[in-house]
């Protein structure tokens, strides 16, 4: 079979052992990149002065793993700039967010030009290529300027906003006919596909948008959803591949995980109150301010709740470099003092506020121990959290996951979450009780529907399905 190349903002390197680090993503693409060997290919994470040299390789068995330096100007304009200061806010339907600088989109386009210079010239005429996410969507029209003929596939991992949204951004023409020099485009959701499509269809591009065997493009049931795509004088696929994690590792590590010493710690900490648990990047797309809003409302509510449960929210810092997300740091940590000093008594403090990472064992351990897991994004390609929280649960005493509807997750866990509107602050504390008040068993009876989905489609499960209709 033919040769893997993935390219990638930032490459996930294994560690001296040749293990990728632990993260469902990593694994199932470093094994996917094991069985015909392959390339990794992005950004050292590094910035230099001067133009940066030839990219540095690491072989490792099969893989070779090809790392660009970047100027930092290439940094603020491409990364800190239009990625995440354009991309990342309007995909996440902030327009008020978005911060349009003529000079930034430059510096986006000119990166994603040197990562082609630097790919082209190291391809075989049958490797399969994978380009992932929102940092590279313009390389494939790149690399066919380059003459490269090979199969070429993109995975967004964030949502896809519908044209309203998408049309307020300038070029956004460009990024939407950039896409059609993939082959294959995957979404997370059925919904991010139809938004994909309906961009197309008010675009114009919709007078050729058929499909390619003459049926009519059809949108299913989120997993197995796509469309055959004619539109921009390219013929494509686009179908929805929800991303999973690595269930079996997930629910292992977090069994293994509860017996020991910082678990054990975290437990008597507590004193028999409920644990609610909260991970997220610190970012404003994940609803933090809004859910710890919730919590509040729920002890002012329920003041028979108070001093019964604590909240648990970790979140390590993200972007520090772009404005938006210092200034949310800030107001997360204020807010967190503001709850304590309200309602705080002298021997109970409603919310534990961690502003860095955790060990990803700790992690699994906690979100054991934990009786609601809250996951309330207020728009999320999928959101992992909600997959790993489900699957750390204890099978004979699970908690329960309240999820924010309008997380990717969220169309695969129906029946299983309690679902909530994050924008609603007092629907969110209603969640909130009932997630706390619900009976043992409709808590293993929905989260025995969770697990089933989460064991069936893992990680590798996705891994498999995106290259199978790559190669097909
Ligand atoms: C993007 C999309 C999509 C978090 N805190 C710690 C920690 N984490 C880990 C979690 C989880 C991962 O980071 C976060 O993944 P999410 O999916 O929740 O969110 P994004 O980072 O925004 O990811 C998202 C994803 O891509 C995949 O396609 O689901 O929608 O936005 O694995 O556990 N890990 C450790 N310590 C922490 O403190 N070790």
């Amino acid at each position: 079979m033919s040769r893997l190349i993935v390219v990638s903002n930032r490459v996930p390197l294994p560690d001296r052992n040749g293990q990728p680090p632990a993260g469902g993503l990593a694994v199932a693409v470093h094994s996917a990149l094991k069985a015909n060997g392959g390339i990794w290919m992005g950004w050292t994470g590094e910035t230099v002065e001067e133009e940066p040299g030839p990219p540095t390789v690491r072989e490792d068995g099969a893989i070779s793993y090809v790392l660009t330096d970047l100027t930092q100007r290439d940094v603020d304009e491409y990364y800190n700039g239009f990625a995440n200061r354009v991309l990342w806010p309007i995909f996440h339907m902030r327009l008020d967010l978005a911060e349009y600088a003529r000079r930034e989109m430059a510096g986006y386009f000119r990166v994603n030009r040197l990562f082609a210079d630097r790919l082209v010239p190291m391809l075989q005429p049958d490797d399969v290529i994978w380009v992932h996410d929102y940092h590279l969507i313009p390389l494939a029209d790149e690399l066919r300027k380059r003459g490269v003929r090979n199969r070429i596939g993109y995975f967004l991992h964030i949502p896809w906003p519908p044209a309203d949204i998408l049309f307020a951004m300038p070029i956004y023409d460009t990024i939407l006919r950039a896409l059609s020099a993939y082959d294959l485009i995957g979404f997370q959701t059925d919904y991010d596909l139809e938004n994909f499509i309906g961009c197309l269809q008010r675009d114009g591009a919709g007078d050729t948008l058929r499909a390619a065997d003459g049926r009519q493009v059809t949108i299913g049931n989120n997993t197995g959803a796509g469309a055959r795509i004619a539109a921009y004088g390219r013929e494509f696929a686009a179908a929805a591949f929800p991303i999973g994690i690595d269930t079996a590792g997930f629910e292992r590590l977090s069994a293994k995980v509860a017996t020991r010493e910082p678990v054990q710690a975290m437990r008597q900490s507590l004193g028999g109150r409920a644990l609610i648990i909260g991970v997220d990047r610190l970012d404003y797309s994940k609803g933090i301010q809004q859910r710890i809003d919730a919590y509040e409302r729920f002890l002012e509510n329920n003041p028979a709740d108070r001093g019964r449960v604590t909240m648990l929210q970790v979140a390590p810092k993200s972007r520090s470099e772009v404005p938006e997300y210092k200034a949310m740091q800030d107001a997360v940590a204020t807010q967190c003092g503001q709850v304590n000093g309200r309602h705080g008594t002298i021997d109970w403090v409603p919310i534990r506020y961690v502003n860095r990472s955790l060990t990803r064992g700790l992690l699994a351990g906690l979100y054991r121990e934990a009786r609601v897991g809250l996951v309330t994004p207020l728009r999320d390609g999928m959101n992992l959290v909600a997959k790993e929280f489900v699957a750390a649960q204890d099978p004979a005493d699970p908690g329960v996951l309240v999820l924010s509807r309008f997380a990717g997750a969220a169309r695969e866990l129906a029946g299983g979450a309690v679902f909530c509107n994050p924008y609603d602050t007092e629907q969110t504390a209603s969640a909130i009780g009932q997630a706390l008040s619900m009976p043992l068993e409709e808590r293993q009876r929905r989260w025995e529907r969770m697990i089933a989905r989460l064991r069936d489609y893992d990680v590798a499960h996705w891994c498999r399905d995106y290259l199978g209709a790559l190669r097909a």
